[in-house]
């Protein structure tokens, strides 16, 4: 009997001792996968995707303006690397934002123009999908443009991968800078604005002004950015300014509506010119908030922030170009498939990562940020892109030119550009039974003089790429395909 209780003593001494050393081995596995965890999400960069709206090449002082100043953006290019020769998703705001979302170039992507009744779908991967999949935080503040509460719901923000939205969701209703209100998430937020309506989009101005939406935008990026998680995040940020207001500029001759002139207040400049600068002087400030405060976080090192504009300037505001010079070097503005219409400033900023002070030719677009940032998450992805990832340019290294880059441009009438081996540019307006006009960009960087009979083989090869270079879409059926395009509106361009 003793010795039965004895044995029973033991054995559940022994027991006892298993169970804890099973804990204790649990706990350990445990703790080893959080700090696995942690330290996976720790190595993937935080990702900063800062847009101006219709901001032209040759709008900030590192891309060589001489009258606007923009000491925080010019800073941070002499602390990263600043492109020379980057490309926009497109001319116009909408599908070039698609471009960007999706990582195909126009001739695949679901949005080829800004016609407000196509949105992404269910079936298109957008790059934020891709990242909150990889365990990031995602947001996008600011315009969205490619969904909205009208029958295009499988396009809005929540569903594309974005954790939170707050913003325009529409690209008229974004004229405005000064709404009555904007979308946070799913909900409207009344602003304190007081909004004459016009038209049917939620287009319109001020008469009482008081609330910015860029100030706002920037200030939801900064608190975005400070909040605390293990998590990374990916920030799309993407600002209205210095987009015009086209319906103030109809009803009132100024569509470069601004809270204050800032430094520009005494120039002797008609309003419009007053209120472009310092449209731009206002968001150089944004930017150099945010990377002060990624600075003050500590989390700069770990930060990966593009600068860029989603298209080529515009001349809405009623403000004088030739005051600005905001092409740069380059022939046309948005609506153009020249490279003053698609050619935008793009600088890459990440302390110690990304080389400073340099300059980068290598030639790319919109689409690359699908697969670079996909590889610098480490994403786990099958979707196939047209982009390539650029992260080699990024950190120092070389990188093997991309064959073609592609646009198409619905306005006015179907036409096509492609950019051969990086120094080619071939443009058609109409169907293919039209001649395609070349441009040795490399030598004739304002697109003057057309080469293709000297360049016969090139100007070929540029026109079979363009059969092939895009799929048929219902919602974008060329005007020179389309059965209700007439004739004499070819002949009209
Ligand atoms: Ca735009």
């Amino acid at each position: 009997m003793f010795a039965t209780e004895r044995g029973i003593i033991v054995a559940w001494n022994l027991s006892y001792r298993i169970l804890t050393a099973m804990k204790q081995c649990w706990k350990i596995f445990l703790m080893m996968w959080l700090v696995g965890t942690q330290g996976a999400h720790a190595q993937a960069p935080n990702l900063i995707w800062i847009m101006a709206d219709d901001l032209g090449y040759g709008e900030l002082g590192c891309y060589g303006q001489k009258v606007i100043p923009t000491p925080h953006i010019d800073r941070m290019a002499k602390e990263g690397m600043r492109f020379t020769h980057y490309y926009s998703g497109a001319t116009v705001c909408a599908p070039s934002r698609c471009v960007l979302m999706t990582g195909l170039h126009q001739g695949h992507a679901r949005v080829r123009g800004n016609k407000a009744a196509v949105g992404l779908t269910k079936a298109d991967v957008s790059v934020a999908t891709v990242l909150q999949q990889a365990g990031y935080r995602t947001a996008c503040i600011g315009k969205w443009g490619l969904g909205e509460h009208d029958g295009t719901e499988e396009g809005l923000p929540k569903h594309q991968g974005f954790d939170r939205f707050f913003g325009y969701l529409n690209h008229t209703h974004a004229h405005n800078h000064f709404p009555d209100y904007l979308w946070r998430d799913d909900a409207k937020e009344k602003l304190p604005n007081v909004v004459v309506p016009v038209g049917a989009k939620g287009g319109g101005y001020a008469t009482k002004a008081v609330a910015y939406a860029d100030d706002l935008f920037a200030d939801e990026a900064l608190k975005f950015v400070s909040e605390k998680s293990t998590k990374p995040f990916f920030l799309y940020w993407s600002m209205v300014s210095p987009h015009a207001n086209n319906e103030r500029q109809t009803a009132l001759g100024d569509g470069a509506n601004v809270p204050d002139y800032g430094d520009f207040a005494d120039k002797p400049w008609p309003v419009q010119d007053r209120g472009h600068a310092a449209m731009i002087a206002r968001l150089d400030r944004y930017v150099g908030r945010m990377l002060e405060q990624l600075q003050t976080l500590g989390i700069a090192q770990n930060t990966l922030v593009i600068f860029t504009s989603d298209n080529g300037p515009h001349k809405e505001s009623g403000h004088d170009l030739t005051r600005f010079q905001p092409s740069g070097p380059f022939t046309g503005i948005k609506r153009s498939l020249t490279d003053g219409g698609i050619r935008v400033p793009f600088i890459a900023w990440w302390p110690g990562k990304v080389p400073a002070g340099a300059s980068a030719e290598f030639v790319g677009s919109f689409a690359d940020w699908w697969p670079t940032a996909a590889e610098l998450a480490k994403a786990k992805t099958s979707t196939k892109v047209d982009g390539v990832s650029i992260v080699p340019t990024l950190l120092g290294k070389s990188q093997a030119p991309q064959e073609f880059l592609y646009w198409e441009f619905h306005e006015g009438g179907f036409s096509q550009a492609a950019l051969y081996q990086g120094r080619w540019k071939g443009i058609r307006r109409g169907g293919p039974d039209q001649t395609i006009v070349l441009y040795d960009t490399e030598n004739d960087i304002a697109e003057k003089t057309n080469v293709a009979a000297k360049h016969p083989e090139i100007a070929r090869k540029i026109s079979d790429y363009l059969k092939q270079a895009r799929t048929e879409s219902p919602d974008w059926v060329p005007e020179w395909k389309s059965t209700d395009a007439p004739k004499k509106k070819q002949q009209k361009r």
